[in-house]
């Protein structure tokens, strides 16, 4: 308590000192009760101001004018329930303020279906607010919501862009006070979809009367772009398998895990022989070489045993078409042209007959 009140002595000296030097430190060490007042106020007025209204809005302003934009998403270890999801996402500030943003929990939803539930929550990691930063997450993913997860499935499937928001609340502390202040982080991305895997290609590569020991009777490698950011490990996957409008049989690839370009994966199906036969004989697909529109929808998604219905449905709610070269891998494998109206001109009853050999 002495030494204070000596400082405050010593200075009062010194002050009471410079006056008759300069009219301006006369009228402030006169006044310097108004001074006071005056630092008091903006004390106990403009800085509580400054931190409790200033600062949020500004560290808010902040949030929303960042960018985040999601370089992939890669779903692995799929399970009936559950899989790992990782996402490496960048996000993009001016890069004027200096602050920590807490980690926090983040809910996916599709912008696009009104009632915005969640297909996934993910569990952002502290960052900072410096211009570039580059968020790797790496997590594990309950389904919380199987109907949600397979409508953004669905949509990531058919569309050629898909809006995605993610929110979640968070708090920033600004460099040099201490104090969290809660913000919201909320962004729409824009991402591109599947497309319905629109320019698959199948080439056959060996039809056989019968069937392997698989059962099945038709081989091919097939093509398969994927024009998102996404990898998905399907597992072994089945399709229905129609053409004009029948059921033909059933299409397996197996062990698919589908990454952004071109997939190459071979292709096996049991067809129904007979059916193909027909169609091949009618026209026009007679006259052009036997390239037949089949159509196919998902059926199964298994991994390891497990069915992923989140996948087997999306990839079950619409027909793609694959133009599919099969008159060429009929003659090339069992050297056979069909004609226009079927095998011995009168076709449609005698091919699978004669196909039964
Ligand atoms: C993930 O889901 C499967 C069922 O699909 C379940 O058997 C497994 O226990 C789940 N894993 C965890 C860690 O919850
Ligand atoms: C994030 O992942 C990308 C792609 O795998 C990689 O290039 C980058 O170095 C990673 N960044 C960090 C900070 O881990
Ligand atoms: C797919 O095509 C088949 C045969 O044309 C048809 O029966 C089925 O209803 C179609 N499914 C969908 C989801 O469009
Ligand atoms: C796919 O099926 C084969 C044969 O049944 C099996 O050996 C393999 O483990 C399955 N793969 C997956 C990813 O489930
Ligand atoms: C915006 C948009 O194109 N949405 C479509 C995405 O795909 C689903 C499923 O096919 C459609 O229902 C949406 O209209
Ligand atoms: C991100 C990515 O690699 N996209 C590719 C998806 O597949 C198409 C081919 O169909 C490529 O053109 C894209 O570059």
């Amino acid at each position: 308590m002495a030494d204070i009140d000596k400082a405050g002595v010593s200075q009062a000296e010194n002050v009471s000192n410079k006056p008759r030097r300069r009219g301006c430190l006369g009228h402030c060490a006169k006044f310097w009760w108004a001074y006071l007042i005056a630092v008091i106020v903006i004390v106990v007025i403009v800085v509580p101001v400054v931190l409790l209204v200033a600062v949020p809005k500004i560290a808010q302003q902040k949030i929303d004018d960042a960018e985040l934009s999601i370089d992939s998403i890669i779903i692995t270890d799929t399970k009936s329930q559950n899989m790992t999801m990782a996402i490496n996402s960048v996000i993009k500030t001016d890069g004027s303020v200096h602050a920590d943003i807490a980690g926090f929990d983040g809910v996916m939803y599709l912008e696009d279906v009104e009632a915005h539930t969640p297909f996934a929550t993910i569990k952002f990691p502290a960052t900072t607010a410096d211009a570039f930063q580059t968020v790797n997450i790496s997590q594990f993913l309950p389904v919380e919501n199987m109907e949600a997860l397979t409508t953004f499935n669905t949509w990531l499937l058919a569309n050629e862009t898909l809006r995605v928001t993610v929110l979640g609340d968070t708090t920033v502390r600004v460099k040099g006070i201490a104090r969290d202040y809660p913000v919201t982080f909320k962004k729409t991305v824009t991402m591109p979809g599947l497309r319905m895997l629109d320019g698959t290609v199948v080439k056959p590569t060996s039809i056989s009367l019968e069937g392997d020991k698989n059962g099945n009777n038709f081989l091919a490698d097939t093509e398969i772009p994927n024009t998102s950011h996404f990898t998905f490990d399907l597992g072994n996957v089945t399709f229905y398998t129609y053409v004009l409008g029948k059921d033909v049989g059933t299409t397996y690839i197996d062990n698919l895990v589908l990454r952004p370009g071109i997939n190459k994966y071979k292709m096996r199906a049991t067809i129904d022989n007979g059916a193909i036969i027909d169609v091949l004989g009618q026209k026009p697909y007679c006259e052009q070489g036997g390239v037949l529109p089949f159509q196919i929808r998902g059926k199964s998604s298994v991994n390891h045993g497990q069915p992923l219905s989140y996948f087997a449905d999306a990839l079950g709610s619409a027909n793609q078409t694959v133009q599919i070269p099969i008159g060429a891998a009929v003659k090339a494998s069992l050297n056979v042209v069909i004609p226009c109206g079927g095998l011995g001109g009168g076709g449609k009853k005698r091919a699978p007959t004669l196909l039964s050999f």
